[in-house]
């Protein structure tokens, strides 16, 4: 059978659009192995009728966050258009939590849930012959809407899972980069995460469940990816939960002679806790962490239900710094903010010496407990301002004010000013002995700051006038 796979075009919104590789493409391409099976990403290359003209494929799939569900919708509805003898599905986040947003005509089936043994089952079946309502963790569509089929948590065993066929993207790998240019990979250590933040989809997709793959397999994986890339990346919102873990990952690394630098998103306690294992990990190529500090106040982290203190934070912060470990410091910017929240969260940021910090706008994503609280008065419906740069809440501020307020935090975190007063600081500290001259690791250099700002420019412009094109319901 020729099954194409999609990831969607880039919803516009998207301030720091990132083309990561679409891994979980790839692993539900990697279940239906034996078949002739290709992957577009829209992303990159935009030409669908092109695709479907060459490939003519009998079943095509697309994948979608919740801010991708307009753009995967559309693709959906252009396939149909295209050929509609084509099987259309749909699967990943949005289509886990909230199945009914894609009960339309141009789809014939939702996946729910990790895809891995489900979408394995379901071509084969379709190649065969046979009952797809068999398959568990699907919904069918028909004209009388939803037919749900078991729901079946994923029991099994992370490893044995085949490897993302990474093959089917290779030609689209120079242009996987971060931000600052390097060309990336992702790799799965584990998925879900046993906390319950209130604000966060990533453990309401894996119903609860923390799964974690051997440390082998991983470390086998990370060598045959390292080789073509500047950096690899850990694709899960809390890798070093079970530190374990990683002290027999650094170990593995340092037996096999793994040298290449990585990057992972790790919780502050754990940070706190553990500075030994950060020294072990920087040691064995740990690039950069991103850290999610939410607020720099314990009510608030309270309400989020982040199980962890602001001074934790802090502590957390000074570890790093004292051991030059770059950090990406991700920042809640609450709908419910006055000014002097907004003032104090940039002190914060001075406080701390925070040089790459991320603000995110607190967002109620579907599956969350926010938006069981909250669905109800959402200011914004479309998902496609499920940005987080847009607050789908109501604002305290009016929301001229608010946008304002939330653009100029990033202009005055990145500003020349406070560049040159750290230089001015670190200058006269040498002088008097204090310290050493090398700059941090996170701190951003000249021309990459003045780069940054032009860039920006048009960007900041946007934040600002956000407010002019909201679709306010
Ligand atoms: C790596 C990552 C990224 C990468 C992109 C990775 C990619 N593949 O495109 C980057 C850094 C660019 C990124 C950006 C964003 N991200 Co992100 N990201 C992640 C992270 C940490 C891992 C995702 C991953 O690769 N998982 C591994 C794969 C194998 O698992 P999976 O995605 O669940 O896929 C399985 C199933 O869902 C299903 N499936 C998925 N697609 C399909 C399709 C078909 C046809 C089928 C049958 C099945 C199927 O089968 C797969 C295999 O089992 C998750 C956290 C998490 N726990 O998942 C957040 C997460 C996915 N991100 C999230 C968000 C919000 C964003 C941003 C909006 C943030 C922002 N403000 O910029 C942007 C959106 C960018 C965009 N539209 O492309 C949310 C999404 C929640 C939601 N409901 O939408 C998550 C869950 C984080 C969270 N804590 O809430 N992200
Ligand atoms: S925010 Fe981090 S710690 Fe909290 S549930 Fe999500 S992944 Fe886990």
């Amino acid at each position: 059978m020729r099954i194409l796979l999609i990831k969607p075009p880039l919803n516009k919104n998207l301030l720091a659009p990132n083309h990561d590789e679409p891994l979980e493409l790839e692993y539900v391409a990697a279940a239906a192995s034996g078949h002739d099976v290709e992957i577009l990403d829209m992303r990159i290359e935009k030409n669908l009728w092109r695709k479907l003209d060459r490939f003519q494929p009998d079943l095509v799939g697309v994948t979608a966050f919740t801010c991708d569900v307009r753009a995967a919708s559309a693709v959906l509805q252009e396939v149909r258009k295209f050929d509609p003898l084509i099987k259309t599905v749909v699967g990943g986040h949005h289509a886990t939590i909230l199945p009914g947003d894609f009960a339309r005509p141009f789809v014939d089936v939702i996946f729910q849930g990790m895809a891995d043994e489900s979408f394995k089952q379901f071509v084969e079946i379709l190649a065969g012959g046979g009952d797809v309502g068999e398959i568990p963790n699907i919904a069918l569509v028909g004209e009388k809407g939803l037919r749900f089929t078991e729901r079946r948590p994923f029991a099994g065993d992370l490893d044995r899972l085949p490897l993302p066929a990474r093959h089917l993207t290779s030609h689209y790998r120079k242009h996987y980069r971060d931000s600052v240019g390097n060309v990336t990979g992702l790799i799965v250590s584990s998925r879900g995460c046993p906390y319950r933040c209130t604000f966060c989809a990533c453990w309401k997709i894996m119903d609860g469940k923390y799964l974690t793959r051997s440390v082998e397999a991983v470390v086998d994986e990370f060598a045959a990816l390292a080789a073509g890339v500047d950096l690899v990346c850990f694709a899960a919102d809390n890798t070093l939960q079970d530190t374990g873990r990683a002290w027999r990952l650094v170990q593995m690394f340092r037996d096999r002679g793994i040298r290449k630098r990585f990057m992972m998103y790790a919780r502050t306690d754990m940070i706190a806790g553990h500075p030994d294992l950060l020294v072990a990990l920087k040691e064995v190529g740990l690039d950069y962490l991103l850290v999610g500090i939410e607020s720099f106040r314990d009510e608030d982290l309270k309400k989020l239900n982040k199980k962890v203190a602001a001074e934790t934070n802090i502590a957390a912060l000074r570890i790093l710094r004292e051991l030059d470990i770059s950090v990406s410091p991700h920042l809640i910017v609450d709908p419910d903010f006055s000014r002097d929240d907004f003032r104090q969260l940039y002190n914060y940021v001075l406080k701390m010496d925070l040089f790459r910090p991320v603000y995110t706008v607190l967002t109620p994503l579907p599956g969350t407990t926010l938006y069981e609280e909250n669905h109800e008065r959402l200011a914004i419906r479309d998902y496609d301002f499920f940005d987080f740069t847009h607050s789908v809440l109501p604002t305290r501020l009016s929301r001229r004010d608010f946008y304002r307020q939330y653009a100029s935090l990033y202009n005055k975190s990145y500003s020349f000013r406070r560049y040159f007063r750290w230089r001015w600081r670190t200058l006269s500290d040498f002088l008097r002995g204090k310290k050493h001259f090398a700059p941090p690791a996170d701190r951003i250099p000249f021309l990459l700051l003045a780069f940054l700002r032009i860039f920006a420019l048009r960007l900041y412009l946007k934040v600002r006038h956000r407010y002019k094109i909201e679709p306010l319901v």
